[in-house]
């Protein structure tokens, strides 16, 4: 998992509003929406949780330590959300504590491995890998219009990949599954029995609808965008060339948390 930079996400807050009009012009979809259809929960029960629940962000100094601006672009997902919302002044044990005294009842964390948010009333802990395939997902069925028996092309077999298969599975899609490791790709192929893709290049030119959630860059280059290719990509960084990303940019679903982030919002509330 790619530990993101202070840079990746220091203008989230100032940015969602045109971030939202972005998706909507992209998937007809705002954010709030597609996490709605990611998670299974309606729009009147995200009205409804956002009344009563309040969010905290928590910043956690483990491992390589707080990244600046980090827990605050959570929050500020959250409350574009609808929800209520904080960040803890304190960090760590503490900042957990002040988040329960201060009355949150989900709250968001992460270290350099794991990113979670829990419901405390509801012990229920949704992680980010498998939010952030589900976002992706829904955000691609919006995007194509359907992806019902259609089929998509999973670059990267590591926990994000994994799940997107699985959830491509669930939406009726047809997936492919490449990793740089064959070993890998052989697996999930064999475990949710989807195809496996040997060669990178080939699979590019013959597939148009694309979920990349590798870290690889510059691996989709202009030659293999066509006129209705339409990539979903949370890896981190993208991993298009300059020349792909200004071919394919307005059907391209690419950001650095909000979409894994709201979606885990609305995965806390099933
Ligand atoms: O609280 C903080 O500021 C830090 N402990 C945050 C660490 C954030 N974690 C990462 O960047 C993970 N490696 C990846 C997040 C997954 C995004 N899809």
């Amino acid at each position: 998992m790619t530990r993101l930079t202070s840079e990746d996400i220091t203008n989230i807050p100032q940015t969602l509003d045109q971030y939202d009009l972005e998706l909507k012009h992209k998937t007809g979809c705002t954010l709030r929406e597609i996490a709605c259809m990611a998670a299974s929960v309606s729009e009147n029960k995200l009205s409804s949780a956002s009344a009563n629940l309040k969010v905290a962000a928590i910043p956690i100094s483990s491992g390589q330590g707080i990244i600046p601006h980090f827990a605050q672009a959570v929050q500020a997902i959250t409350h574009h959300i609808g929800f209520s919302s904080f960040t803890t002044d304190s960090y760590d044990i503490a900042g957990l504590a002040e988040a329960v005294n201060r009355k949150a009842q989900i709250i968001f964390l992460a270290d350099d491995s794991s990113f979670v948010a829990v419901n405390l009333p509801h012990m229920l802990v949704v992680d980010n890998n498998e939010a952030t395939a589900r976002g992706y997902v829904a955000a691609l069925e919006s995007m194509a219009r359907g992806i019902r028996n259609r089929q998509v092309l999973v670059i990267g077999a590591g926990k994000v990949g994994t799940q997107a298969i699985r959830t491509l599975k669930e939406w009726g899609a047809r997936a492919g599954i490449f990793d740089i490791n064959a070993e890998k790709a052989e697996m999930v192929a064999k475990e949710y029995g989807v195809t496996k893709e040997d060669d990178l290049e080939q699979a590019l030119q013959h597939y148009s609808l694309l979920f990349d959630a590798s870290p690889a860059s510059e691996i989709i280059q202009a030659k293999h965008i066509k006129s209705d290719t339409m990539i979903a990509a949370c890896g981190i960084p993208l991993g298009l060339t300059a020349q792909a990303y200004s071919l394919v940019k307005d059907r391209l679903i690419h950001d650095p948390l909000q979409i894994g982030v709201a979606t885990m919002l609305a995965m806390t509330l099933r």
